[in-house]
């Protein structure tokens, strides 16, 4: 079967540029000063985080791999005799969907896998991986665009359920608020009948928490820090990276693990393209991360301000994290 890779919106990597300085200009004239985590994506940033994944104290991946392992056949039997497509929104490395796929293939069902994502090369690389990892018996049809976008030129002839999975707990990086108004948007999007099946991590022990966003090898840190660099490559900034470092302490009003790049010392940063500077004083910090942790209670409120309704949660053998599947009512 054939592949396919849709880029929507050419003149996106302009406005994408563009959207960058804006952000960055604001998030640095702010106080306390921050930058929003959708930037860490950049190549660099998405390269560190796939380490991250492989990291012994990052447990999400391996956690949801095991969910997906234990439960697929409890999954695919939930949204049989659909879907038509199988929607990815953020595009990894589709290890863990991988799992799901298989399931899906060996109940004999034919469909479409989609992944969404803004980042070109991730989208590229995971059809590409695909389309060998099952010989062509699979149809891939890659789409680089902001989710909803992609979503909305899916369109919506079909009768048959679209199954959108939003998996390891990216729904975490947003605030409550932009957590029920994705939802609802993503709800929107779909037809009566379809299925997403999301993962959320779960609230647990704070030293557990501590050590996956802390991890002993820095790959954490460079990830952060990246986002730094990536001021550095596309604004022609100046950030010395040796001047920042790492602070990720749990925030217990917020339950979420907050990630702080903290000036070392007073320093005055050029930021060449923005034709201006930003001072920072010795520890100030910079917020560029908020990961959530959820109790049962939240996912189901987030599901039913939404519209949706749950069919089930799914759970690793330690319930450190929840696959949650819900069908649009
Ligand atoms: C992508 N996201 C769900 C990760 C998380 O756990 O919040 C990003 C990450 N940040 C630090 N480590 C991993």
């Amino acid at each position: 079967m054939p592949s396919a890779l849709q880029v929507l919106n050419a003149s996106g990597t302009r406005h994408a540029a563009g959207a960058f300085a804006r952000d960055v200009i604001r998030g640095l004239s702010r106080n306390p000063k921050s930058l929003p985590s959708k930037y860490f994506y950049d190549a660099e940033g998405s390269r560190l985080f796939q380490r991250i994944t492989e990291l012994d104290e990052y447990y999400l991946t391996r956690c949801e791999a095991e969910i997906l392992e234990t439960h697929a056949a409890e999954i695919v039997a939930a949204v049989l005799p659909g879907p038509l497509r199988l929607v990815e929104l953020g595009a990894g490395d589709g290890q863990k969907t991988e799992i799901l796929v298989r399931r899906l293939l060996d109940t004999g069902l034919r469909f479409e896998y989609v992944p969404i994502d803004i980042c070109r090369q991730s989208v590229f690389d995971l059809a590409a991986s695909f389309h060998c990892r099952f010989d062509g018996s699979l149809r891939v049809r890659g789409i680089v665009a902001e989710y909803f976008h992609g979503l909305a030129s899916l369109g919506r002839a079909s009768r048959r359920p679209s199954f959108v999975l939003y998996l390891g707990s990216s729904v975490g990086n947003f605030s409550h608020a932009e957590a029920r108004q994705f939802f609802r948007r993503l709800r929107e999007s779909l037809r009566p009948g379809d299925f997403v099946l999301v993962g959320f991590d779960l609230k647990k022990d704070l030293e557990i928490l501590r050590r996956a966003y802390n991890d002993a090898e820095g790959v954490t840190r460079l990830f952060n820090l990246n986002l730094l660099e990536r001021i550095n490559r596309e604004l022609s900034g100046e950030f010395d990276r040796g001047r920042f470092a790492h602070y990720g302490p749990y925030n217990l009003r917020e339950a979420c693990m907050e990630s702080w790049l903290v000036s070392l010392e007073n320093q005055e940063v050029p930021i060449h393209a923005l034709g201006r500077s930003f001072s920072f004083r010795a520890w100030e910090g910079i917020h560029v991360e908020c990961s959530h942790k959820y109790d049962l209670s939240q996912i189901e409120s987030f599901a039913s301000a939404a519209g949706f309704r749950v069919q089930k949660h799914f759970f690793d053998r330690r319930r450190w994290f929840a696959d949650s599947l819900w069908q649009n009512v």
